[in-house]
């Protein structure tokens, strides 16, 4: 990302903006070049509490590197600390101000955040109209936060103090009593306070009233000062590895009014204008295919329409230009510009990188076997990984040891923090606690966390299935024994790889038929301590079983079972909607096992039938709007009305049928299969990309995936209508060539450049599991996509899922595929 940090071309005709003030726009935030400050443009109504992306926030230079300003209860905010709802927002442009009232229901608290421009600098300004609640009192103060990655090691001056943001977290800390810790989210507590019933409070870094940070690097340059509260500077890390540095005054107690003021001025380069963005595919092209770079051009870059070269670099290490070109401009997107450098009509392979004005790309290749290995890292290294309930090596290296030995207990009726609840039956024949045998085998962690989502595990074999049936790739870089409960990556065995991850997910979902009577909604955590566990998963619980006769951490003597409440839970309220998905992949499982695993077929083949007949006649008795769901799936066995964009949503469904259908279906099939062709051709006028752009709080790669598939089948079946030109799309989305920045967005895919940190289970190191894909680019109200490569705790634009990354799998095998045929 430093690339695009330290543009500072000086132009000279904008000498304007030297003196400009910070103002607030059209868009509802305060903005001068080189730096935005939002004001709750994104507030905290994501679906797990604070995702440190809300409150204010300071886009600087291009980076959002602060965010979090807002009235909260703890020095350093856990994701699972209590978050201020909005209840209110006020734009007044009279005064240049944005006011937002900010409400703690579980305090009955409220205050007031007033944001003023004033010069070059905003004024942040906390009102009260009752003093702070008693209980709150010490503890409500207003924080704003700065992100780790982009400020440590870097120098700050608290008063005449000098100091550096830390690299690691190794400030010091205290322990408080349990009692004065503000109540966490539903109740659930964080961390495991082994009986001392004293939690971790950090100690400041710093205090004083006038901070001034990162001097040493002009785009990240913060100045901040207060006349009437004293401001502390914490490290957010000490208590959680996503934490950020946190800088907080405590609100006074007893007062009302205006009672925190502090001036923050974010420094801005002057005529600083952000480097050219060069989209293009890190894993280069093949000779044939269209090869477009996009281009993202700041605003007040002076080249908006310039002559982009590709450079050919030559077996000496000398470059020449293989070709030259005026860029054609697409136009404004969100914030910035886009213009295309089409160079599709160089075909001949060797090295090259495009050149566009004084920016130059990294090299890549254009040769016919580019894409041949773009799958491998996702199957041979991190859905192995991913293996729930076995023993995982590589090489030297353990990945994971066997996780959750002692089984997975009945939930009581409970709600849940990763979205998941146990209605007030347990559908089940089992008391709540009560040991459900069986259940420890098979399966695969659902993403960053290691619970068994059963409904993204079911994806998964559907995924594997729909891979095997089309191209069946017998590729074995894997070692799988279930007997042993061992994995070993790069040790071929003689089994396809593909079959051995049918198997491993199916023994888990047949278990779940066979033991529980139906299919469970999750098999996850039963306390949020160690839900958010990284390291090994074999250590996320004790491998004993619980007995709530032991004392908290206390070992019975036969060693078998321990007094600590860590044991996973099955949430097991029934939805037969879920069995009927279960029953329809277990139906084509026990097609692909018959003669691989004879014994796991039959066992499928029986809970298909079984659940199938018992979840029909649930969904008989529901009543009719509940059905409504049932009726999209009448339209594909003709019995539907035939809503055409319900066809167009349906298309792979009935694309994958084809293989089992006659020539009349394929036929039937041709208007919806043009119609989609033009909803393609549509992205080109919505976006600079060509690709469906997700807005939502989880970026969109799913949704690119998807229509990377469903185009990539519809030409395999109808090439006449959906022609080999568009399959191209995501590939080129996926490795590079989209908004922020070019890396690629699967790890270690993408010759030169792929992206460095994912959020996995190993995000605490900064690292990536090979062949994981992000979901790519965030979306942040009102116009800003950010995709962070340093820092890799944002789950909605880093963490790879399993169901995710399974759809990449079937994406790149399609893709190669086609791409391999002539
Ligand atoms: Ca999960
Ligand atoms: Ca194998
Ligand atoms: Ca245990």
């Amino acid at each position: 990302m430093k690339k695009l940090l330290i543009s500072t071309l000086l132009i000279t005709t904008c000498t304007l903006a030297v003196a400009q003030d910070l103002k607030l726009n059209d868009l509802e935030y305060f903005e001068r070049q080189g730096v935005n400050v939002l004001v709750f443009s994104n507030s905290f109504n994501g679906g797990f509490n604070d995702e440190k992306n809300s409150g204010i926030e300071v886009i600087h230079h291009g980076v959002r590197t602060v965010q979090g300003g807002a009235v909260r209860l703890n020095n350093t905010p856990e994701q699972w600390d209590l978050v201020p709802m909005m209840t209110n927002r006020k734009v007044d442009r009279e005064h240049g101000s944005i006011e937002v009232n900010l409400r703690y229901a579980d305090y009955d608290f409220d205050s007031r955040i007033v944001v003023t421009a004033k010069g070059k600098a905003v004024e942040i300004a906390v009102w009260l109209d009752k003093p702070v609640p008693e209980r709150l009192a010490g503890e409500a103060g207003l924080n704003i936060e700065f992100l780790p990655s982009q400020y440590w090691l870097k120098t700050y001056q608290m008063d005449n103090r000098l100091g550096r943001f830390p690299r690691y977290a190794t400030s010091q800390t205290i322990t408080r009593p349990n009692s004065e810790k503000p109540r966490q989210f539903k109740g659930f507590k964080t961390y495991d306070d082994r009986g001392t019933d004293r939690f971790v409070d950090p100690m400041p870094l710093e205090t004083g009233h006038s901070l001034l940070i990162a001097t040493d690097a002009p785009e990240r340059m913060i100045r901040i000062s207060s006349d009437d509260a004293e401001l502390k500077l914490y490290d957010g890390r000490m208590l959680a590895q996503n934490g950020w540095f946190v800088l907080r005054s405590v609100l006074p107690a007893g007062k009302t009014g205006k009672v925190v003021t502090w001036t923050v001025e974010p420094h801005a380069i002057p005529g600083w204008i952000r480097e050219p963005n060069i989209g293009f595919s890190q894993v280069g092209y093949v000779p044939e295919q269209p090869k477009v770079a996009v281009i993202e051009l700041d605003k007040n870059d002076p080249m908006q329409n310039g002559t982009a070269s590709l450079l050919r670099i030559n077996p000496d290490g000398t470059t020449t230009e293989a070709f030259q070109n005026q860029v054609t401009s697409w136009g404004p997107y969100f914030k910035y510009n886009y213009v295309k450098f089409d160079f599709s009509s160089v075909r001949e392979p060797g090295i090259y990188c495009i050149q566009y004005g004084k920016t130059r790309t990294n090299d890549f290749l254009i040769y016919e076997h580019v894409y041949d290995k773009i799958t491998d890292a996702t199957t041979d290294v991190w859905v192995p990984i991913h293996m729930n309930h076995m023993y995982v090596t590589e090489g030297y290296r353990t990945w994971h040891g066997e996780p959750f030995k002692e089984g997975y207990l009945q939930a009581p009726e409970s709600d849940h923090f990763d979205l998941h609840s146990q209605g007030k039956t347990t559908d089940t024949k089992y008391k709540p606690y009560e040991l459900i045998p069986g259940l420890n085998v098979g399966g695969f962690f659902d993403a960053g966390d290691f619970d068994i989502e059963t409904g993204s595990n079911i994806n998964v074999v559907q995924n594997f299935i729909r891979t095997w049936e089309l191209f069946h790739p017998q590729r074995d870089e894997t070692f799988v024994s279930q007997e042993q409960r061992y994995v070993e990556l790069h040790r071929p065995d003689g089994k396809p790889d593909i079959l051995q991850f049918i198997e491993h997910g199916v023994l888990n979902l047949v278990a779940q038929a066979e033991q529980i009577g139906h299919m469970s909604q999750t098999l996850s955590n039963s306390v949020l301590d160690n839900y958010h566990h990284l390291g090994d998963a074999a250590s996320i619980t004790d491998g004993l079983h619980y007995d709530p006769s032991l004392k908290p951490y206390e070992i019975s003597a036969d060693g078998k079972r321990s007094g600590t409440p860590d044991d996973m839970w099955a949430f097991t309220t029934r939805n037969p909607r879920l069995d009927l998905q279960a029953a329809g992949v277990f139906t084509s499982a026990a097609r692909v096992l018959r003669g691989y695993n004879d014994a796991l077929a039959a066992r499928a083949q029986k809970q298909a039938d079984r659940l199938r007949k018992e979840a029909t006649e649930l969904l008989a008795k529901r009543p009719r709007r509940d059905r409504q769901a049932d009726a999209d799936n009448d339209w594909l066995t003709g019995t539907g009305d035939g809503n055409p964009m319900l066809a167009i949503r349906h298309l792979q469904t009935m694309l994958d049928s084809i293989p089992m259908k006659d020539e009349t279906y394929k036929q039937k099939l041709r208007p919806t299969v043009q119609k989609y062709a033009e909803y393609i051709k549509n992205f080109d006028r919505q976006n600079p990309y060509g690709v469906p752009i997700g807005l939502g709080n989880w970026a969109g790669v799913n949704a690119v995936l998807n229509f990377g598939i469903t185009v990539n089948y519809a030409h395999i079946y109808y090439p006449d209508i959906v022609s080999k030109d568009e399959i191209y799309r995501v590939a080129n989305w996926l490795y590079g060539c989209h908004p922020y920045h070019n890396y690629s967005f699967v790890a270690v895919v993408g010759a030169a450049r792929p992206k460095q940190v994912f959020y996995g289970n190993n995000r605490a190191d900064f690292s990536a599991i090979p062949g994981n894909v992000a979901p790519g680019l965030l979306f942040r109200k009102p116009d800003h996509f950010e995709n962070f490569d340093d820092w890799p705790f944002l789950w909605g634009q880093n963490e790879g899922t399993i169901a995710g990354n399974t759809q990449y799998v079937i994406f790149g095998s399609s893709f190669k595929n086609i791409v391999a045929s002539k």
